[in-house]
């Protein structure tokens, strides 16, 4: 039997939004055990990785990155809980959270494959570092920091750096980028699926070019969904919404045609805000993505 452990991660350190911390919770409640354990895996909740309280961090007056101590000591306990799911033969479901979690994520899946592909499902690109980003916001940083680029505290969780190389990536949904990310994606050759070749292509097609892109060169791919990737009319609670976004249908397509791939070793769904939702909408889309990912099926 299939066997799946979930890590939830109450951050909100990583940005200035109150609520994402309560993302787990939403998506414990939208059913998420229930709608795994149907589809027939054994399902283990490893509750939530502890997080300092927003109240008492207080930022560093040496970098404007906000919050980096608190935010890279969390990362560290999520790599070292998502490895030791690994080790046990489990796929980890890391549940956040905003998406600065995902340097942690990435520093525990990484140490267990030599080429690993990452999927950013996203309407950013989450490639800033101190120098390039508007807001001093971590949860616009985890995929530079992940490729090593950035402060020493964020790329070097779990003692190693990097955790991917940046031909292993494909970003999905993308629709606002800063200057310096996209200067980035040209420099290092990221691929890239903005909103653009979405409603050129459909999304049949980027998903196929995407699955065989990755398919050869990798020995594992992670899956980083950032619920802003869908549109705001179907995922309302994210603290950085963006018009223009990929749909409800699009996303299940797109996740449908991952689980058929067998590419998907890990996942983590982040940026679930329930106070900025309506009536838990959006945790339980993110559920009926994690649905379709794991290989539900519709008969
Ligand atoms: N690129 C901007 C905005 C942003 C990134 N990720 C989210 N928002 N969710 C930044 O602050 O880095
Ligand atoms: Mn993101
Ligand atoms: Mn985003």
């Amino acid at each position: 039997m299939n066997k799946l452990s979930i890590i939830g991660v109450p951050m909100d350190l990583g940005q200035t939004r109150r609520g994402v911390d309560m993302g787990p919770s939403a998506i414990r409640y939208a059913g998420v055990i229930e709608r795994i354990e149907n589809i027939g895996y054994s399902v283990e909740d490893k509750g939530n990785i502890e997080i300092a309280l927003a109240e008492r961090v207080h930022s560093d007056e040496n970098t404007n990155l906000k919050n980096l101590k608190a935010v890279a000591d969390a990362s560290e306990r999520l790599a070292q809980t998502v490895s030791d799911v690994i080790t046990n033969k489990r796929f980890p479901l890391v549940l956040g959270g905003d998406h600065s979690i995902a340097i942690g994520t990435l520093a525990g899946v990484s140490r267990h494959y030599k080429n690993l592909g990452v999927i950013w499902y996203d309407a950013h690109g989450d490639l800033n570092t101190a120098d390039t980003s508007p807001s001093g916001n971590i949860h616009g940083m985890p995929l530079a920091a992940s490729i090593g680029i950035g402060d020493d505290a964020l790329t070097r969780i779990g003692g190693y750096t990097p955790k991917v190389k940046p031909e292993n990536i494909v970003i999905i949904g993308a629709r606002s980028l800063d200057e310096g990310e996209k200067e980035l994606i040209k420099e290092k050759g990221i691929k890239v699926y903005t909103m653009h070749e979405i409603d050129r292509m459909g999304m049949t097609k980027v998903m196929e070019e995407t699955i065989l892109y990755l398919r050869d060169k990798t020995d594992g791919v992670h899956l980083s969904l950032d619920l802003d990737g869908l549109d705001p009319h179907d995922a309302p609670g994210v603290g950085t919404p963006v018009i223009g976004g990929i749909s409800y249908r699009e996303s299940h397509l797109a996740m449908e045609m991952l689980a058929e791939s067998q590419l998907i070793t890990s996942a983590e769904f982040v940026e679930v805000n329930p106070i900025l939702d309506e009536r838990n909408k959006t945790a339980t889309v993110a559920v009926a993505l994690m649905g379709s990912l794991l290989g539900e099926k519709l008969v």
